[in-house]
């Protein structure tokens, strides 16, 4: 039986190969997609998504757009990694699916609610605005999803300030009411993601598969990875968001310790850093986790394996 997942997205580059890994591989069942502000606006991260999804051929699945903005803070957009659309680089289709009438946390919701108890899994890769919007909306979906796998935070530092990654710092508040739900919460942050590099062999691999989506995905990949290294310093760019589908996917891709993990909200230089307590082993109380080394080869064989699957789509 396939896991059923509810993307919640902000694409974005790596949001959008997040997409087709989930929609390419028969281990995961997409029974919604939802979006949120953060790369860009919430009207031109939705729009992406929906473009996304004629590309991959996704139909029958409700896609919903969420929160405009953060809890408390002002908004802020990764202009400068994502570009003016959110996703710069390849052109995009016109979507052919519209988006469903609920806003993205009652979509959430009533997706959580009519599912058996422990079958759906949250897989939030932006802000946890709609995630912790949903749990205040409806505190039963913390009993009742089967776990929370979240790219965002990191044990090491940040990309958005020293301490802090983007996906927590610009909704600080957010972050802590979701670290803080008794569900099981896996980070899959920049520790791990940082080893997800799409390295010259890896862009091989996909530019073989030779398909409209593949294609897709190299034209993200060159902008994605100009900007990473005018704006980071990387030699190449690394994919964060398909690391928390994969883990979805197959356990064994990465390693994961029990730890305990919390969001900093009074810091004046560490705001939104997630704060793991490595002193000792975790009591058997604690339910969050953090992702720790990546299989390389394997991660990239799930993409190109997803790209082979879903072929070529007329769009
Ligand atoms: C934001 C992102 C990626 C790189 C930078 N520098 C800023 C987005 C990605 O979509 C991913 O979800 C997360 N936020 C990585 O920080
Ligand atoms: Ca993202």
């Amino acid at each position: 039986m396939p896991t059923k997942i509810i993307l919640d997205c902000d694409p974005g580059h790596d949001d959008a190969i997040a997409l087709l890994l989930a929609h390419g591989n028969p281990d995961i069942e997409l029974v919604a997609v939802t979006t949120v502000h953060g790369n860009q606006t919430i009207e031109k991260v939705t729009r992406n998504a929906l473009a996304v999804a004629r590309i991959a051929g996704i139909t029958g699945v409700p896609f919903a757009a969420g929160a405009h903005r953060p809890l408390v803070r002002a908004a802020e957009v990764a202009e400068s990694i994502h570009g003016e659309s959110g996703l710069d680089g390849p052109v995009l289709p016109e979507p052919t699916i519209v988006p469903d009438a609920r806003h993205a946390v009652d979509l959430i919701i009533d997706t959580v609610m009519s599912a058996a108890p422990g079958t759906i899994t949250l897989v939030p890769t932006g802000a946890l605005t709609n995630i912790a919007l949903a749990v205040r909306k409806e505190p039963r979906i913390a009993e009742r999803v089967k776990e929370v796998v979240l790219m965002g935070g990191g044990y090491h530092g940040g990309n958005w300030s020293a301490a802090s990654e983007f996906n927590i710092v610009i909704d600080p508040e957010a972050a802590h009411i979701v670290f803080n739900e008794p569900w099981k919460l896996t980070m899959v942050g920049l520790d791990l993601t940082h080893q997800a590099i799409a390295t010259p062999d890896a862009v091989a691999a996909i530019a073989a598969v030779d398909t409209g989506p593949a294609r897709f995905v190299l034209e993200l990949l060159e902008f994605f990875g100009r900007t990473y290294n005018e704006s980071q310093g990387f030699e190449y760019p690394p994919v964060h968001d398909p690391c928390a589908v994969a883990l979805v996917i197959d356990p064994s891709v990465m390693t994961v310790v029990r730890v305990p993990l919390d969001i900093e909200l009074a810091g004046t230089l560490t705001l939104g850093m997630t704060v793991a307590d490595f002193r000792s082993p975790a009591p058997e109380s604690c339910t969050t986790f953090a992702a720790t080394d990546l299989d390389h080869g394997r991660f990239w064989a799930l993409i190109v394996d997803a790209l082979e699957r879903i072929g070529d789509v007329r769009v």
